[in-house]
């Protein structure tokens, strides 16, 4: 229980009713009354991990009906979790307190375009806004979101910026530091910052926008972001390459950047194991299965660029040098050079869908760490051995079946899954906090990109020494001086 909060009662859910639509308040508790199965949704997370005992949901359709609940909950102690597409995997969109102690504040009904420049690219756009329904928007313009990630379908762009998602574009696009121009922010106390600048540069005292990226929810509810899109490629292609063993990523992705240079888009990785485990799930098999029975790793990668011959022709000489090559030069066993859309997309697929693979396959328990990459493979075979040497792997019913490793090479970031049938404590007290101190041994970081929540909030001392805590406290309690907002999320209590 939150010690400062105190339960939502019959009577907020009036006051909630009188200031919203009807249909924009869910409780069950009168005068409402849902049936408590209607807020299953609201109240867990992706994973099917995290449970929440939330009492009632609230859907605004507005920024001024945002700051109203806000106002209300700010002075009588109600906590706030704001909830976007709920595709998050540290469980932070779920309330984690008592029952009731939290309303959820969804933003899926505040789902418009704001406005577009077709001249500059940039997007103003609601919260609420499906991510894959701004790429559709953008798409007759010519232009495309700076982001892309396998929950597109789902995921908002105020979760987004909210988790700082990186995704599969970050490589060529940069973080959402850097794409994001502007926000509009419903304070703690109901107040409306708008700082929904539309300007490239505006260098005019303190950045405030930066704190609420990547805040999760702890500082404020993002009700519109101002974003600045890129042009469209007129030409992309993806590539998947076959590796005979781990150790020739680094090598390979140097010799990919040298050749490829502006025009490369994207460089992931994934090991054997994800890429069986996405075939048992229904994808395709891209390469002939003898030619690649001896590929522990593979790397997909992509090229946007302006010209298609200029493209493909570089594309052509990279492949030729790579399949080409004899004895110790030899990185990769084979590839294919997807020669169609379909092709194009079921190559993505291969990785866009072990998240969701992982999923069907059991339980996930989730690591995304940034280290260095030459360090991928060691950190992954570290974890399996740990869990053989604790008696957890392939133990059965109860046990681990699968260590996967895969992620963002370009970035630096591993996405380490350990997968089991259910989640125990025998297995977590096994991964934690053996994991944070490993990640802290290499000097890399607890979460590069998918937050804290609230799984990671023990884990944050291994990536943020004692004084940027404690700023990081003081920031929190300056704009948040009630702990109204998203309460026991990314800080400890
Ligand atoms: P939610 O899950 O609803 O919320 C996430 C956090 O943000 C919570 O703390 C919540 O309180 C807060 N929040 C949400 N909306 C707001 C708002 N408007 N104002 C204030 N706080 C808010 N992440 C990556 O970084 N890269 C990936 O490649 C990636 N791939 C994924 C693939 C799959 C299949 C899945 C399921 C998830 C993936 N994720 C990835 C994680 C997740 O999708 C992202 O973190 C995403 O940005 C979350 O958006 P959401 O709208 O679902 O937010
Ligand atoms: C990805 O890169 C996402 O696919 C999800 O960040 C990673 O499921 C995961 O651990
Ligand atoms: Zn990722």
């Amino acid at each position: 229980a939150h010690a400062n909060l105190r339960a939502v009662t019959s009577s907020d859910v009036e006051h909630f009713t009188s200031i919203l639509s009807p249909s924009s308040v869910l409780s069950t508790l009168s005068p409402v009354s849902t049936a408590s199965a209607e807020l299953d949704s609201f109240n867990s997370d992706w994973m099917g991990k995290y449970r929440g005992r939330g009492n009632t949901v609230l859907k605004p359709r507005s920024t001024a009906e945002v700051a109203r609940i806000v106002k209300y909950c700010n002075e009588h102690r109600i906590g706030i979790v704001p909830q976007g597409g709920n595709t998050g995997l540290v469980g932070g969109s779920i309330p984690v307190g008592a029952e009731g102690q939290e309303v959820v504040l969804n933003l899926g009904a505040m789902k418009d375009v704001r406005s577009f420049d077709p001249n500059s690219g940039i997007l103003v756009a609601d919260a609420g806004c499906v991510l894959e329904s701004l790429s559709t928007y953008l798409e007759p313009h010519g232009y495309i979101m700076p982001l892309d990630l396998g929950a597109k379908g789902s995921c908002q762009i105020g979760g987004n910026v909210s988790t700082n998602a990186g995704g599969l574009r970050l490589l060529r696009y940069g973080s959402l530091h850097g794409s994001v121009l502007g926000l509009e922010v419903v304070l703690p106390d109901g107040t409306v910052l708008d700082q929904l600048s539309t300007l490239r540069k505006d260098n005019t005292g303190y950045d405030l926008k930066q704190l609420f990226i990547g805040a999760e929810g702890t500082l404020g509810i993002v009700t519109g972001v101002s974003i600045l899109t890129p042009p469209a490629s007129a030409s992309i292609n993806n590539v998947l390459l076959a590796l005979p063993h781990f150790d020739n990523v680094v090598p390979l992705y140097r010799q990919v950047r040298r050749r490829l240079g502006e025009i490369l888009s994207a460089f992931e990785f994934f090991d054997r194991q994800c890429y069986d485990l996405v075939l048992r799930h229904g994808q395709q098999p891209a390469l002939p299965s003898d030619e690649v029975s001896d590929a522990q790793a593979f790397v997909l990668l992509e090229t946007s660029g302006g010209h298609k011959e200029h493209d493909e022709a570089k594309l052509g000489e990279l492949l030729e040098e790579l399949l080409g090559a004899e004895g110790d030069a030899q990185l990769v066993t084979t590839g294919v050079l997807a020669q169609s859309q379909e092709q194009f997309n079921a190559l993505w697929r291969l990785r866009e869908g072990i998240t969701e693979s992982i999923g069907r396959e059991g339980k996930a328990y989730k690591y995304d760490i940034s280290i260095p990459v030459p360090k991928f493979k060691e950190a992954v075979d570290t974890v399996r051995e740990r869990l053989r040497e604790r008696g957890v792997l392939g133990k059965s019913p109860g046990g681990v079946s699968l260590v996967l490793g895969y992620g963002h090479v370009g970035d630096g970031n591993l996405h380490l899954n350990v997968v089991a049938d259910s989640y125990t404590d025998e297995i977590n007290d096994a991964l934690e906090p053996f994991i944070f101190e490993m990640v802290s041994g290499y000097r890399g970081s607890v979460s590069a990109e998918h937050g804290i929540g609230s799984a990671k909030v023990d884990a944050l001392k291994y990536s943020k020494g004692d004084a940027s805590r404690l700023w990081m406290k003081k920031i929190k309690d300056l704009f948040d001086p009630n702990g109204i907002m998203n309460p026991g999320k990314v800080l400890p209590p």
